[in-house]
Protein backbone atom coordinates (compact mmCIF):
# COMPACT_ATOMS: atom_id res chain seq x y z
CA UNK A 1 0.00 0.00 0.00
CA UNK A 2 0.85 3.63 -0.98
CA UNK A 3 1.12 5.40 2.37
CA UNK A 4 4.55 6.99 3.45
CA UNK A 5 3.60 10.38 2.55
CA UNK A 6 -0.23 9.60 4.50
CA UNK A 7 1.90 8.15 7.27
CA UNK A 8 4.30 11.77 7.29
CA UNK A 9 1.02 13.72 7.22
CA UNK A 10 -0.55 11.66 10.24
CA UNK A 11 2.36 12.20 12.52
CA UNK A 12 2.01 15.62 11.92
CA UNK A 13 -1.67 15.76 12.80
CA UNK A 14 -0.89 13.69 16.12
CA UNK A 15 2.27 16.35 16.37
CA UNK A 16 4.83 13.31 16.28
CA UNK A 17 8.40 14.13 15.37
CA UNK A 18 9.65 12.18 12.79
CA UNK A 19 13.78 10.99 12.10
CA UNK A 20 14.84 9.60 9.09
CA UNK A 21 17.81 7.59 9.30
CA UNK A 22 19.92 8.28 6.04
CA UNK A 23 22.14 4.98 4.76
CA UNK A 24 24.50 6.19 2.40
CA UNK A 25 24.76 2.12 -0.58
CA UNK A 26 28.40 3.67 -1.11
CA UNK A 27 29.38 3.61 2.74
CA UNK A 28 27.75 0.98 3.84
CA UNK A 29 28.72 -2.47 3.46
CA UNK A 30 26.01 -5.15 3.78
CA UNK A 31 27.17 -7.35 6.46
CA UNK A 32 27.17 -4.24 8.39
CA UNK A 33 23.65 -3.72 8.08
CA UNK A 34 22.05 -6.22 10.03
CA UNK A 35 23.65 -4.76 13.16
CA UNK A 36 23.39 -1.58 12.08
CA UNK A 37 19.78 -1.71 11.47
CA UNK A 38 19.19 -3.28 14.81
CA UNK A 39 20.21 -0.39 16.19
CA UNK A 40 18.17 1.90 14.39
CA UNK A 41 14.86 -0.53 15.28
CA UNK A 42 15.33 0.21 19.06
CA UNK A 43 15.89 3.73 18.63
CA UNK A 44 12.87 6.27 17.55
CA UNK A 45 13.74 6.39 13.95
CA UNK A 46 10.70 6.41 11.75
CA UNK A 47 11.98 5.84 8.52
CA UNK A 48 15.32 5.04 6.57
CA UNK A 49 16.20 6.59 3.69
CA UNK A 50 18.74 5.17 1.19
CA UNK A 51 20.49 7.24 -0.99
CA UNK A 52 23.77 8.76 -1.83
CA UNK A 53 25.88 11.11 -4.89
CA UNK A 54 28.29 8.49 -5.66
CA UNK A 55 27.04 5.13 -5.57
CA UNK A 56 27.40 2.32 -7.99
CA UNK A 57 24.91 0.89 -10.27
CA UNK A 58 23.15 -2.63 -8.93
CA UNK A 59 24.55 -1.76 -5.19
CA UNK A 60 21.25 -0.28 -3.90
CA UNK A 61 19.04 -3.12 -4.54
CA UNK A 62 21.01 -5.80 -2.37
CA UNK A 63 21.19 -2.81 0.52
CA UNK A 64 17.47 -2.17 0.19
CA UNK A 65 16.62 -6.18 0.05
CA UNK A 66 19.12 -6.32 3.45
CA UNK A 67 17.50 -3.26 5.52
CA UNK A 68 13.90 -4.76 4.92
CA UNK A 69 15.25 -8.05 6.14
CA UNK A 70 15.62 -7.13 9.57
CA UNK A 71 13.62 -4.18 9.69
CA UNK A 72 9.72 -3.39 9.47
CA UNK A 73 10.28 0.16 8.72
CA UNK A 74 9.83 1.95 5.59
CA UNK A 75 12.43 2.43 3.25
CA UNK A 76 12.36 5.38 1.12
CA UNK A 77 14.68 5.98 -1.76
CA UNK A 78 16.54 9.11 -1.66
CA UNK A 79 18.46 9.17 -5.03
CA UNK A 80 21.38 10.53 -6.30
CA UNK A 81 20.88 9.07 -9.42
CA UNK A 82 18.40 7.23 -11.92
CA UNK A 83 20.65 4.41 -11.42
CA UNK A 84 19.31 4.32 -7.29
CA UNK A 85 15.41 2.97 -8.35
CA UNK A 86 14.88 -0.16 -7.19
CA UNK A 87 11.28 -1.69 -6.57
CA UNK A 88 12.43 -3.20 -3.37
CA UNK A 89 12.31 0.23 -1.15
CA UNK A 90 8.60 1.70 -0.10
CA UNK A 91 8.80 4.81 -1.89
CA UNK A 92 10.99 7.40 -3.39
CA UNK A 93 11.47 11.45 -2.84
CA UNK A 94 10.84 12.52 -6.67
CA UNK A 95 13.42 15.15 -5.83
CA UNK A 96 13.55 18.46 -7.77
CA UNK A 97 16.83 20.56 -6.89
CA UNK A 98 14.37 24.52 -7.17
CA UNK A 99 17.59 26.43 -5.38
CA UNK A 100 19.89 25.65 -8.66
CA UNK A 101 19.23 26.47 -12.57
CA UNK A 102 20.10 23.31 -13.59
CA UNK A 103 17.79 21.57 -15.91
CA UNK A 104 19.00 17.99 -15.25
CA UNK A 105 17.87 18.42 -11.63
CA UNK A 106 15.03 20.02 -12.39
CA UNK A 107 13.39 18.01 -14.80
CA UNK A 108 15.98 15.91 -17.06
CA UNK A 109 16.73 13.08 -14.77
CA UNK A 110 13.15 13.04 -13.72
CA UNK A 111 12.06 12.21 -17.72
CA UNK A 112 15.04 9.44 -17.79
CA UNK A 113 13.42 7.95 -14.50
CA UNK A 114 10.07 7.12 -16.02
CA UNK A 115 11.13 3.77 -17.73
CA UNK A 116 12.41 2.33 -14.90
CA UNK A 117 9.34 3.67 -12.61
CA UNK A 118 7.11 2.06 -14.75
CA UNK A 119 8.11 -1.02 -13.69
CA UNK A 120 8.07 -0.22 -10.12
CA UNK A 121 5.44 -0.02 -7.27
CA UNK A 122 6.89 2.54 -5.54
CA UNK A 123 4.94 5.21 -4.12
CA UNK A 124 6.59 8.23 -5.90
CA UNK A 125 6.57 11.39 -3.46
CA UNK A 126 7.25 15.23 -5.34
CA UNK A 127 9.57 16.45 -3.10
CA UNK A 128 11.11 20.35 -3.98
CA UNK A 129 14.65 20.48 -2.47
CA UNK A 130 16.62 23.23 -1.33
CA UNK A 131 20.58 23.24 -1.16
CA UNK A 132 21.29 26.21 1.74
CA UNK A 133 24.81 27.61 1.91
CA UNK A 134 27.10 25.97 4.74
CA UNK A 135 30.39 26.79 4.44
CA UNK A 136 31.88 24.28 2.65
CA UNK A 137 31.42 22.59 -0.87
CA UNK A 138 29.10 19.53 -0.46
CA UNK A 139 28.57 16.68 -3.17
CA UNK A 140 25.60 18.12 -4.03
CA UNK A 141 26.91 21.41 -5.09
CA UNK A 142 29.52 19.34 -7.37
CA UNK A 143 28.09 17.18 -8.63
CA UNK A 144 24.81 18.95 -10.03
CA UNK A 145 27.10 21.85 -10.89
CA UNK A 146 24.38 24.20 -8.63
CA UNK A 147 25.45 26.89 -5.91
CA UNK A 148 23.65 26.59 -2.37
CA UNK A 149 21.43 29.15 -1.69
CA UNK A 150 23.14 32.09 0.29
CA UNK A 151 21.68 32.34 4.35
CA UNK A 152 21.25 35.48 4.29
CA UNK A 153 18.62 35.92 1.58
CA UNK A 154 15.81 34.08 3.64
CA UNK A 155 13.33 35.59 1.84
CA UNK A 156 14.54 34.07 -1.36
CA UNK A 157 14.56 30.94 0.27
CA UNK A 158 10.79 31.01 1.73
CA UNK A 159 9.96 32.28 -1.93
CA UNK A 160 11.38 29.46 -4.00
CA UNK A 161 9.98 27.00 -1.11
CA UNK A 162 6.58 28.62 -1.92
CA UNK A 163 6.78 28.33 -5.66
CA UNK A 164 7.52 24.68 -5.05
CA UNK A 165 4.47 24.34 -3.17
CA UNK A 166 2.53 25.78 -6.04
CA UNK A 167 4.21 23.70 -7.81
CA UNK A 168 2.42 20.39 -6.66
CA UNK A 169 5.54 19.61 -4.64
CA UNK A 170 4.38 17.04 -1.73
CA UNK A 171 7.31 17.41 0.93
CA UNK A 172 9.85 20.38 0.99
CA UNK A 173 13.62 19.66 2.05
CA UNK A 174 15.64 21.97 3.13
CA UNK A 175 19.31 20.85 2.98
CA UNK A 176 22.65 21.44 4.63
CA UNK A 177 24.38 19.03 2.03
CA UNK A 178 25.88 15.48 3.87
CA UNK A 179 28.82 16.18 6.22
CA UNK A 180 27.54 20.10 6.15
CA UNK A 181 29.92 22.03 9.05
CA UNK A 182 27.06 23.88 9.90
CA UNK A 183 23.10 22.59 9.84
CA UNK A 184 20.14 24.89 7.75
CA UNK A 185 20.24 27.93 10.32
CA UNK A 186 17.01 27.64 12.46
CA UNK A 187 15.90 31.19 11.42
CA UNK A 188 15.47 29.51 7.50
CA UNK A 189 13.54 26.64 9.23
CA UNK A 190 11.40 28.83 10.48
CA UNK A 191 10.42 31.31 8.09
CA UNK A 192 9.96 28.44 5.20
CA UNK A 193 7.53 26.73 8.12
CA UNK A 194 5.87 29.69 8.56
CA UNK A 195 5.21 30.07 5.15
CA UNK A 196 4.80 26.50 3.92
CA UNK A 197 1.48 23.95 4.43
CA UNK A 198 3.40 20.82 3.16
CA UNK A 199 5.58 18.89 5.61
CA UNK A 200 9.19 20.51 6.02
CA UNK A 201 11.99 17.87 6.49
CA UNK A 202 15.74 18.90 7.33
CA UNK A 203 18.79 17.47 7.13
CA UNK A 204 22.65 18.16 6.77
CA UNK A 205 25.39 18.60 9.41
CA UNK A 206 23.40 17.48 12.18
CA UNK A 207 25.45 15.76 14.64
CA UNK A 208 23.79 15.53 17.97
CA UNK A 209 20.55 15.73 20.16
CA UNK A 210 21.11 20.02 20.25
CA UNK A 211 20.95 20.36 17.16
CA UNK A 212 18.26 18.06 16.56
CA UNK A 213 15.94 19.47 19.12
CA UNK A 214 16.72 22.89 17.70
CA UNK A 215 15.08 21.90 13.93
CA UNK A 216 12.32 20.30 15.26
CA UNK A 217 11.72 23.52 17.21
CA UNK A 218 12.15 25.99 14.26
CA UNK A 219 9.62 24.35 12.61
CA UNK A 220 11.22 20.62 10.85
CA UNK A 221 8.50 18.18 10.53
CA UNK A 222 11.23 15.61 9.60
CA UNK A 223 14.82 15.32 10.53
CA UNK A 224 17.54 13.08 8.07
CA UNK A 225 20.81 12.15 9.97
CA UNK A 226 23.24 10.30 8.10
CA UNK A 227 26.94 11.12 8.78
CA UNK A 228 26.66 11.61 11.91
CA UNK A 229 25.93 7.90 12.66
CA UNK A 230 28.06 6.52 10.09
CA UNK A 231 30.68 8.06 12.37
CA UNK A 232 29.09 7.31 15.94
CA UNK A 233 26.65 4.61 16.13
CA UNK A 234 26.01 5.39 19.48
CA UNK A 235 24.54 8.14 18.78
CA UNK A 236 21.67 5.92 18.00
CA UNK A 237 21.79 4.70 21.54
CA UNK A 238 20.90 8.67 22.40
CA UNK A 239 17.70 8.61 20.30
CA UNK A 240 16.17 5.77 22.13
CA UNK A 241 13.93 8.11 23.31
CA UNK A 242 13.00 11.82 22.42
C1 LIG B 1 22.19 14.47 3.38
O1 LIG B 1 20.53 15.61 4.63
C2 LIG B 1 21.25 14.43 4.52
O2 LIG B 1 21.57 14.56 2.19
C3 LIG B 1 21.95 14.06 5.79
O3 LIG B 1 23.11 14.81 5.97
O4 LIG B 1 24.92 13.13 6.29
O5 LIG B 1 25.18 15.45 7.17
O6 LIG B 1 23.59 13.88 8.24
P1 LIG B 1 24.26 14.28 6.98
Amino acid sequence: MKNVLNNILHNIFINKRQLAVLIDPDKMSLENVKPFIKKVNRSVANYIFVGGSNVAEDVTEPLVLEIKAHSKLPVILFPGDVSQITDAANAMLFLSLMSGRNPDYLIGKHVEAIPRLKETELEVIPTGYLLIENGIKTSVQKITDTPPMAKDKVDTIVNTALAGELLGMRLMYLEAGSGASQPVPHEIISAVKHELTIPLIVGGGIKNKIQLDDAFRAGANMVVIGTALEENEDFLHELKRW
